[in-house]
């Protein structure tokens, strides 16, 4: 069985502060007397930091001599969040943590506080790789994520008068959990052009050459386990100058600016994230941000492999690689490049093994969002690639044929290459002929991916190679780390916290639903956790708000499909009926606060339409005498993972309710109702699979399915479309300029009234309404609602992230956790 000390914590509170001590005084030079709280994070963490490193160690040593297969998740992003809190809990030693910071004079929450977010993703496809991570680890399988170590993460968001204006993320300046790995580095080649010769046994050899090197550098950073000493590790690349002889002339001769130049254009490819979500712009240097990441990466995994001396044929026995969107399909390319080009492998063998290497995981069916680079782009940049692209393409299609004779519509419809000026390649469709498997991330969506999208490659490659993972998040952060009080409660009538390991545990609780205390706790902590949003609500916004009210939450990426506007647009007429109730009519009303948070990608018009219309109904409804605490609405600044937490717990409802068909699957959907909250939302994505666990009588559904939206939008464009008599009027007062300048908002207005209203919010503004009045009745009822909250949770342990990593384990990667019991 583990123990704390089997994972290399601390003996005990003295053990733990005199390590503190020790780095405040060494490592970062201070004394105890000007120790302030950024120097007891920094102290902390490092302390904290140097026991992971013992465990990570041992972790690499027991994997690499069981000679197991390995997962790798290729990912460009990993949207981390802090790492301190996470590695107290995971190691088991916050309380004692707690102690020995409060004998040295701090609280430990306000040192939790000084951690800089690690915000190196945009959202959802961000956060599940790091869910994924820590799932990975708790339940020892042996797995590496790879990525890129961005010198700048997400924008940091603030509001200045009433408009989104983006600050970088500088977040390099002190990160103690990181490792450069200044020996692991891998040269990587752009440009240059291919020859072709013909060897000893006259067999035709391309060979790739010219063209600029820059270099790939490791930084590691240890994933620990949650109750395991399994501590896995996550590789981010970083891109720097190759110093050959060339620059070294260059700079020896006096020619420093363009030595210089050199350097800045090679770190360049990894200084910053692309801001955007859901949306492919095509640009030059996130194809170059690929291929520097994939192929960093792959030259990583095949020497590890080399090391093991196995044939060729048994890499996929030792190597499972999983796709992260189409954004690392390269990797793709470049295995079958590295096999036949340096290798010499032949083309069918060496095919063969990447398809039984790659798992492809695909996140979203918007057509915005679909990968397609331009034919010259690639050509120029990575000209043998592009050859074997055709090459893939050639002998998919040849097979294609075989199977389907004549049909030429078949032929241009899957081809990898689509027949545009200039030609595209299809990343969605590379992946899938270069993968064994192909997964949606809930039901409906990889339903919809079999029906629509890939509806033509399962005709060709079957049913079996596509198939479901539905998402899930990991307890430890999203439950024990963000709501420790409700884990308390929730361990207490389970009978410890086996539930964080086996989340299906919950159910236990089902039994306590009608228990006096047991629920009087529950209501408490959620009371707590709402007075604690309150505060940071007036400290960030100035705006005073009732705890006792209902919290209404919507936080999430800010997108025309996700539908804030429909949101806003219900507080709005939530605002116009109270404004026409009578004083007594009035009082009788539920009390609400509509809590909005999101980034907008920093080009997204319609994004930022959308913030500033959320502003600018606060600013009014806020300051309405005649509607007091009955109604506010507050935009919460720079939504990330850290304020994720702290909101996610405090709320009573949270809205889901993007258009059916388009949110693949939604996460925080499952956080919210871990936490104790109900959900209103659509049936899409995940809410779908939510309703089935907790019961269409604890969540609140609206709006037209799936089937119908096709139908819906081409009404819109034949017949005249006709809107909401309710939206109407809220448009009406929009233009009135009771928000400000209508002008400011006339783009959101058009999109629905003049512009076919693509998400449907008129068609589903009804029901929405009415569900909201719904929400307010059921609230009304304090005992039935709590009902709801305790049967919801005790029914969400399909949501675990742990689940979806075994089904990933077992239906795609065909690996197996690794025993951590056998090792002294
Ligand atoms: C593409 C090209 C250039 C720059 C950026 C991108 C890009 C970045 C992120 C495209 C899509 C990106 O993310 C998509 C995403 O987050 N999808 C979400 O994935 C979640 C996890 O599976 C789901 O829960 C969400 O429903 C889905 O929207």
């Amino acid at each position: 069985a583990w123990t704390k000390h089997q994972v290399g914590g601390f003996k005990d509170k003295d053990g733990f502060e005199s390590e503190v001590v020790r780095h405040v005084e060494t490592t970062l030079a201070r004394s105890l007397y000007n120790c302030d709280e950024a120097a007891a994070y920094s102290a902390t963490a490092l302390a904290f930091r140097d026991r992971l490193i013992l465990e990570w160690n041992r972790t690499q040593q027991r994997q690499t001599f069981s000679d197991s297969k390995r997962v790798y998740y290729l990912s460009l992003e990993f949207l981390m969040g802090r790492a301190l809190d996470n590695a107290m809990l995971n190691v088991g030693q916050k309380d004692l943590a707690k102690d020995g910071l409060s004998d040295l004079g701090f609280r430990i929450e306000d040192v939790i506080q000084q951690e800089h977010d690690a915000a190196l993703g945009n959202g959802g496809l961000g956060r599940l790789a790091a869910c994924f991570l820590d799932s990975l680890a708790s339940l020892n399988y042996p797995a590496w994520g790879y990525g890129l170590r961005y010198r700048y993460g997400i924008f940091k968001q603030e509001i200045i008068d009433g408009y989104q204006v983006e600050v970088p993320d500088y977040w390099l300046d002190f990160n103690p959990w990181e490792f450069p790995r200044h020996d692991v580095t891998v040269d990587i080649q752009f440009y240059g052009k291919v020859s072709r010769e013909t060897n000893e046994k006259g067999k035709a050899i391309s060979q790739w050459e010219g063209g600029e090197t820059v270099k790939a550098v490791a930084y590691d950073v240890p994933i620990p386990g949650y109750a395991t000493p399994t501590t896995n590790n996550l590789r981010l690349w970083s891109s720097k100058a190759a110093s050959g002889e060339f620059d070294f002339q260059k700079f020896n001769s006096g020619d420093y600016e363009s030595s210089v130049a050199d350097q800045q254009r090679a770190e360049t490819i990894s200084a910053v994230l692309y801001p955007n979500d859901n949306l492919d712009r095509g640009k030059e240097l996130r194809l170059k941000q690929q291929y520097f990441w994939v192929a960093a990466s792959l030259y990583d995994i095949v020497r590890r492999f080399k090391k093991t001396r196995r044939a060729w044929k048994e890499f996929p026995d030792q190597v499972a690689i999983q796709l992260n969107d189409t954004h690392p399909t390269l990797a793709i390319v470049e295995l079958q490049r590295i096999l036949i080009d340096l290798e010499g492998l032949e083309w069918d063998e060496a095919w063969n093994i990447v398809v039984n290497t790659f798992g492809y995981t695909n996140h979203t069916v918007l057509p915005e969002a679909l990968e397609k680079w331009s034919v010259p782009l690639i050509e120029n940049l990575l000209p043998r690639h592009l050859q074997i692209i055709y090459d893939i393409n050639l002998y998919f299609l040849q097979t294609v044929e075989r199977q389907f004779p004549g049909d030429s519509d078949l032929l241009r419809d899957v081809s990898i290459v689509e027949e545009s000026e200039p030609k595209m390649i299809r990343m969605a469709y590379l992946a899938i002929v270069g993968s064994h498997k192909v997964n949606g991330v809930a039901e409906l969506h990889s339903e919809l991916i079999r029906t629509t999208i890939f509806k033509d490659f399962v005709r060709i490659f079957g049913p079996d190679k596509f198939t479901n993972v539905t998402n899930g998040i990991t307890p430890r952060r999203w439950l024990h780390q963000a709501n420790p009080r409700l884990s308390e409660l929730i361990a207490s009538k389970t009978g410890g916290h086996g539930f964080l390991k086996d989340l299906t545990d919950l159910n236990k609780l089902e039994l306590y639903v009608d228990d006096k205390e047991f629920r009087k706790e529950w209501a408490e902590i959620k009371y707590a956790n709402k007075v604690r949003l309150a505060k940071h609500i007036k400290a960030t916004t100035g705006v005073t708000v009732n705890p006792a009210a209902l919290f209404d939450v919507q936080v999430k990426r800010i997108h025309e499909y996700k539908r804030q506007q429909m949101n806003i647009f219900g507080a709005i007429h939530r605002y116009l009926e109270l404004k026409a109730m009578s004083p007594e009519q009035r009082q009788k009303q539920m009390r609400r606060v509509s809590i909005f948070g999101g980034k907008a990608a920093p080009g997204y018009w319609m994004a930022k339409q959308i913030i500033h219309l959320i502003n600018s109904v606060g600013a009014v409804v806020n300051n309405d005498t005649d509607i007091g605490d009955l109604l506010k609405v507050v935009f919460l600044e720079d939504y990330n993972v850290s304020k994720a937490e702290m909101i996610i717990p405090a709320s009573d409802i949270s809205e889901h309710i993007s258009t059916a068909g388009t949110e693949a699957s939604g996460t925080s959907n499952m956080k919210f109702v871990l936490n104790g909250g109900l959900i209103i939302g659509t049936c899409d994505g995940a809410n779908i699979e939510i309703t089935r666990e907790v019961s269409q009588d604890n969540i609140f559904l609206f709006g037209h399915l799936s089937e119908q939206v096709d139908d819906l939008r081409y009404a819109h464009q034949s017949g005249e479309h006709v809107v909401d008599p309710k939206l109407v009027r809220v448009f009406e007062e929009i233009e009135k300029g009771t928000f400000g300048n209508p002008k400011d908002f006339s783009d959101l207005i058009a999109a629905v009234r003049d512009h076919g209203d693509y998400y449907l919010v008129s068609d589903d503004f009804s029901s929405y309404v009415d569900s909201h009045t719904a929400v307010d009745e059921a609230y009304r009822d304090q005992e039935g609602w709590i009902t709801k909250c305790i049967t919801s949770v005790s029914r969400m342990g399909f949501f675990s992230s742990d689940r979806c990593i075994n089904e990933y384990a077992e239906g795609i990667w065909n690996v197996e956790p690794l025993n951590t019991t056998q090792d002294k």
